[in-house]
Order: C-alpha cells, then sequence, then structure tokens
C-alpha cells in the first residue's frame, strides 16, 4: 500500500515571515501522518526557519532545487549537503520551470538525483510533456525517457524511495488540468516503465504524483486513481485552508 504524498510547492512565493506563519496554522491542523505525507517546498531562503517551525510535527520541508556538487565555486548555487545540514529532507528536482528557465537537461537531473540520495534527501523528480508533443501523440514516450534517464544507475532501493511527480508542462499554473483518467494513464505509463528497469516489487513501490493545477476541487478524483499516490500542487499549496483541504482528501 503506498502511503499518498501531497508537496506544496511554493516557488517564489511568500515572506519569511508569511511563510512561517503558514507552518504555524498548518501544523495546528489534524493531519494523520500514517495515512499521507505532507511536503512543503519553500524557497532555500526560508528553509532553516521552516525546519524549526515544523519540528515534532506531520510537516517535512523540502527544497525546490539542489546543485549536484557537495561544494565548490557555483555562486548562487545550494548543495544536497547544506540542504541536508538544515534537517531537509525533501527536494524537488528537475521541475519544468528549471528545466526550461535554468538549462536543467536530463543528465543534470540524474546527477542531482543521486547526489539527493547520497544526503538522505527524497527526490521528487518531475516529468512531463508540452502541449505541441502531446498534441503529435508522444506524451508516454517523452516521459518514459525522461523517467529512466532520471533514474539512470540507481540502486532499486533508491528508485523505490523516489517520488515520481507527473505534471504535463501545458497544465501548470493554467488552470487546466489534465482529466483524471488522462493523469492516471500516464502515470501508469510511467510505473511500466520502472518496472521494465526495475522490476515488479520497485514499481509498485515507487509514489507517482499528478502536479498541474491541482485544486481542492479535483483532488479527489485525482487521488481516487490508482496509478496517482499523491500530487506536487503550487497555487493551491499557498493558502492554509486550500492546502488542508487537499491533505483532508489524501487522507
Ligand atoms: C506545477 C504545480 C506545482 P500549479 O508546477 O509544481 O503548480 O499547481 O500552480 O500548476
Amino acid at each position: 500500500m503506498r502511503k499518498p504524498v501531497i508537496a506544496g510547492n511554493w516557488k517564489m512565493y511568500k515572506t519569511l515571515a508569511e511563510a512561517k506563519d503558514f507552518v504555524e496554522q498548518l501544523k495546528e491542523k489534524q493531519v494523520d501522518s500514517n495515512k499521507i505525507e505532507t511536503v512543503i517546498c519553500a524557497p532555500a531562503l526560508f528553509l532553516n526557519s521552516l525546519v524549526q517551525v515544523a519540528k515534532d510535527s506531520f510537516i517535512s520541508i523540502g527544497a525546490q532545487t539542489m546543485h549536484e556538487e557537495k561544494e565548490g565555486a557555483f555562486t548562487g548555487e545550494v548543495s544536497g549537503n547544506q540542504l541536508q545540514d538544515l534537517g531537509v529532507q525533501y527536494v524537488v528536482i528537475g521541475h519544468s520551470e528549471r528545466r526550461q528557465y535554468f538549462n536543467e537537461t536530463d543528465e543534470s537531473v540524474n546527477k542531482k538525483v543521486k547526489a539527493a540520495f547520497e544526503n538522505n534527501l527524497t527526490p521528487i523528480i518531475c516529468v512531463g510533456e508540452t502541449l505541441e508533443q502531446r498534441e503529435q501523440n508522444e506524451t508516454e514516450s517523452i516521459v518514459s525517457t525522461q523517467v529512466m534517464a532520471a533514474l539512470e544507475g540507481l540502486s532499486e532501493e533508491n528508485v523505490k524511495n523516489s517520488i515520481i511527480a507527473y505534471e504535463p508542462i501545458w497544465a501548470i499554473g493554467t488552470g487546466k488540468t489534465a482529466t483524471a483518467d488522462d493523469a492516471n494513464d500516464v502515470c501508469q505509463a510511467i510505473r511500466e516503465t520502472v518496472l521494465d528497469g526495475f522490476g515488479e516489487e520497485v514499481s509498485s513501490s515507487v509514489r507517482i504524483q499528478y502536479g498541474g493545477s491541482v485544486k481542492p476541487e479535483n483532488i479527489e478524483e485525482l487521488l481516487s486513481k490508482e496509478h496517482i499516490d499523491g500530487a506536487l500542487v503550487g497555487g493551491a499549496s499557498l493558502q492554509v485552508d486550500s492546502f488542508v483541504k487537499l491533505l483532508e482528501a489524501g487522507q
């Protein structure tokens, strides 16, 4: 039985005071961590404070990206080692915005995923197709290529502990959501890709999220699908009330 994981991806939103206030409010809510995993992926600047605020609660803190090297002359970057040192537990890797605006490639995603595991961080690995690719019927081949590239060279244990987020690029922040059936079909294709590469035990354990305009109105149907094990949520994770509704739907 795979435990659903709902991860908020705050992107470049909130001030430190707003971020702390959100986590303070959220941790007072009744959320059963046996039934659902809750992650807030915040701007790097806030991670140190949020780990402290979330301590001893059901909330885990994640980063939105990391560098693959442990340390070095990489101005502006943050390493997995530094994240682990703060008590960060998750890291989003290969979000389409990182691929589009910050030159992340399948190859760098793979290096970052490996570095995440070396630093005891759970990677949330994002894959997804553009509208043009979907219209050309290339969705499954594109997504499957991204998944295999991201997981290349990983141990079965690490793949099992990875989280894969299927985020169709055309559905991100646009208000357009893939239908739950379409999202489930692609998540199933991802699971079959993992099955081909790593076997039955790994593919039945790995968790696959859907992301792209997830909101309280569509979460229940998405989570009711066999291959969707949670959600990576942008806009609807910015307000405590809507985020709590997503967590409630997953319990
Ligand atoms: C997709 C998602 C969060 P939103 O990027 O990763 O954002 O829910 O706003 O579409």
